[in-house]
C-alpha cells in the first residue's frame, strides 16, 4: 500500500464559478453537508493544520469550492453547505449550481463524504441530498462530526437511526471530533486506499 503524507505547503485555491475550474489531474476527495456541520474543521483536522480552510461558528462561511494540493498526489475539496437559508435565493442558486455541477460532472472525483452534525442527525435537507446522491450513482460516505458534543446514548440512538434508514443502511458510517480527533486516522486511511486503488 503507498502511504501519503497529508501535509500542504499551499495555500487553497478557490472557484465560485465551474466554468472557471482547473483541471488538476489529481484524484479528488470531497467533504460535503449542511452549513456549520463542520467540514472545514475536518479538513484542518485531517491536515493537521489549525487553520488551513477557514472555519466559523457563523453558517453558511464557505461559500465557494476550496481546492487542497495535498503533496501533489491528491486534491482535498471543501464544498460550500447545503441546508442554510440566511443566504439570499439567489445566492443559493448559485452555489446550488455550482455544487450539482461539481458533484455531477467531475470525472477526478472519487469520493464524497457526506458529514452529519451528531447533535442534530439527519434533517430533511440530507435526506434531499442523499437522493440526489445515489441517484446519480456517486460513491458517498457518512462522517458523524462534532461526537466531542454528544453522550454515548445520543451516539447509540444515530446507529439505530442508520440501521434503519434505507438510503444509509449498510453506509458504515466515521464517528469523527475535529476537537478530539476521534476518527480522524480512520478517514485517513481509507484516503489512502481510496488512492491505492486509483493507481
Ligand atoms: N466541539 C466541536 N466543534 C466543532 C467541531 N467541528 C467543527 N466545530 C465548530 O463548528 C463550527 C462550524 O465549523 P466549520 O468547520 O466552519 O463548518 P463548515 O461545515 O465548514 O461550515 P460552512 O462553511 O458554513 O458550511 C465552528 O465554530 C467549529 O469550531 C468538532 O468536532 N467539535
Ligand atoms: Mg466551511
Amino acid at each position: 500500500m503507498k502511504t501519503f503524507s497529508f501535509r500542504t505547503s499551499e495555500d487553497s485555491i478557490s472557484f465560485k464559478d465551474y466554468s472557471e475550474l482547473k483541471k488538476y489531474g489529481l484524484p479528488e476527495i470531497c467533504f460535503t453537508g449542511r452549513s456549520n456541520v463542520g467540514k472545514s474543521s475536518l479538513i484542518n483536522a485531517i491536515t493537521n493544520r489549525k487553520s488551513l480552510a477557514s472555519t466559523s461558528n457563523k453558517p453558511g462561511h464557505t461559500r465557494k469550492i476550496f481546492f487542497y494540493n495535498i503533496s501533489r498526489k491528491f486534491m482535498l475539496v471543501d464544498l460550500p453547505g447545503y441546508g442554510y437559508a440566511q443566504v439570499s435565493k439567489r445566492k443559493i442558486e448559485e452555489i446550488s449550481q455550482l455544487v450539482f455541477l461539481y458533484l455531477t460532472k467531475r470525472t477526478y472525483l472519487k469520493k464524497v463524504y457526506i458529514l452529519i452534525d451528531s447533535r442534530h442527525g439527519f434533517k430533511e435537507s440530507d435526506i434531499n441530498f442523499l437522493e440526489f446522491i445515489k441517484s446519480n450513482n456517486i460513491t458517498y460516505q457518512i462522517v458523524f462530526t462534532k461526537t466531542d458534543k454528544v453522550s454515548h446514548k445520543e451516539r447509540e440512538k444515530l446507529i439505530q437511526g442508520i440501521q434503519f434508514h434505507k438510503l444509509i443502511k449498510n453506509n458504515n458510517p466515521f464517528f469523527t471530533s475535529s476537537k478530539t480527533k476521534l476518527g480522524i486516522k480512520d478517514i485517513k486511511k481509507q484516503i489512502i486506499n481510496i488512492l491505492s486503488e486509483n493507481g
